[in-house]
């Protein structure tokens, strides 16, 4: 069993996980009915692996002796300016995930809870590849600016883009 603080943070993190992905699910909704295939399956996809990140912190929570609880969570944000205002908060989103894991780090170090620790280490790396991966695509957006053959070929281009 880990701390209660290690508890609160681990029900924060699964929370933020799922904000995560219904809100990247509502994004790839609001996409997909712009015509946009391609960016709306990469959405769809990215709200599926968060998803699973979720999933891995409530199954992880409740193997551990603690209690994986739900908050519910709702998007305020439905429609977006732009595709490039749509990536711009996703990538904001993905570095604000990116802190709360650091701090969660930084905690279980206090904590001296090496398995969560051990753990959190694939959260690490994963926001490392999703903070790198959604600034490739702002980088890119912003680039092809309101073109509209820029933007065609970016939406058939994204299902090639992969973390790394
Ligand atoms: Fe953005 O990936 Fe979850 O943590």
């Amino acid at each position: 069993m880990f701390s209660e603080k290690i508890q609160i943070g681990l029900t924060k993190q699964l929370n933020r996980e799922s904000e995560s992905s219904q809100l990247y699910l509502s994004m790839a909704s609001w996409v997909e009915k712009k015509g946009f295939e391609g960016i709306s399956e990469f959405l769809y996809d990215h709200s599926h692996e968060e998803r699973m990140h979720m999933l891995k912190l409530i199954r992880y929570i409740n193997k551990r002796g603690g209690s994986a609880i739900l908050d519910n969570i709702f998007i305020r944000k439905k429609t977006y300016g732009s595709l490039k205002e749509l990536f711009q908060i996703l990538f904001e989103h993905e570095k604000k995930i990116s802190n709360e894991i650091n701090i969660l780090v930084e905690l279980s170090l206090q904590e001296k809870d090496y398995f969560t620790y051990n753990f959190l280490q694939w959260y690490v790396e994963e926001q490392m590849e999703e903070e790198t991966l959604s600034k490739m695509i702002l980088d890119k957006i912003e680039l092809v600016g309101e073109d509209k053959v820029g933007l065609y070929l970016f939406d058939k281009d994204i299902k090639n883009f992969h973390k790394q």
